[in-house]
């Protein structure tokens, strides 16, 4: 075992860990609709994560940003946001270097509602199935599943509505500091965002899944 995967392989030993890729996503990425700064960079740090739990049989989850054209966060409709993650196109696609093993739960499908939290999203079925019905939390618990570790994009946006919706339902939160990008539509707000996970419960974690 390598340096690099030693903290992931420990956190999989636990039955109760689970790991949660957030939004990893073309259009998040250098070069998309809504690209995060350096957004391409989270993929080989979840990849040895991905691998780890794959391997130690531990639950993977995506989230995956799924928008219909017409949803209410795209400018045309008032929204903040470029059109990005549109159901079914290149941009809503996984990074083409992210290893996706495990289940996805898609989110932002509503029109008329903004979800940034994976806590929002759905089991996922194939490209345009969703089985609102399944939520993540339920799901995780179902799962035996208590603690989490997150990374992906966007920092500042989908990680930390994921993080502090987690910490509300009561899971315990790792959150792998490499592992993650901010939008920083207002220089800091990633660090911020950072500090108040923290500040709610969330443990902070450097290369080796360790306390940082
Ligand atoms: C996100 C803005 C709009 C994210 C999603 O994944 O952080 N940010 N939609
Ligand atoms: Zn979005």
């Amino acid at each position: 075992m390598d340096l690099q995967q030693s903290g992931a392989a420990a956190a999989a030993q636990d039955p109760a860990a689970a790991l949660v890729v957030v939004d990893v996503q073309n259009d998040f990425c250098p070069g998309g609709a809504l690209a995060v700064p350096e957004g391409d960079r989270v993929v080989p740090a979840l990849n040895r994560w991905v691998d780890a739990f794959h391997r130690a049989g531990r639950v993977v989850v995506y989230t995956q940003d799924w928008h219909p054209e017409n949803h209410v966060s795209f400018r045309a409709r008032g929204g903040p946001w470029p059109v990005h993650c549109v159901q079914g196109t290149r941009g809503a696609a996984f990074h083409p270097d992210l290893a996706v093993r495990g289940v996805v739960f898609r989110k932002g499908f509503d029109p008329d509602r903004e979800a940034y939290s994976g806590f929002d999203g759905a089991l996922a079925e194939g490209e345009r199935d969703v089985r609102p019905e399944t939520g993540l939390a339920a799901w995780l618990r179902e799962q035996g599943v208590r603690r989490l570790y997150v990374g992906g994009l966007a920092t500042d946006y989908c990680v930390r509505a994921t993080v502090l919706d987690a910490l509300r339902e009561g899971f315990q939160v790792t959150v792998l500091v490499p592992a993650v990008r901010a939008v920083d539509v207002t220089p800091g707000d990633g660090r911020r965002a950072l500090e108040e996970m923290q500040a709610r419960g969330a443990v902070l974690a450097g290369d080796e899944g360790e306390s940082a």
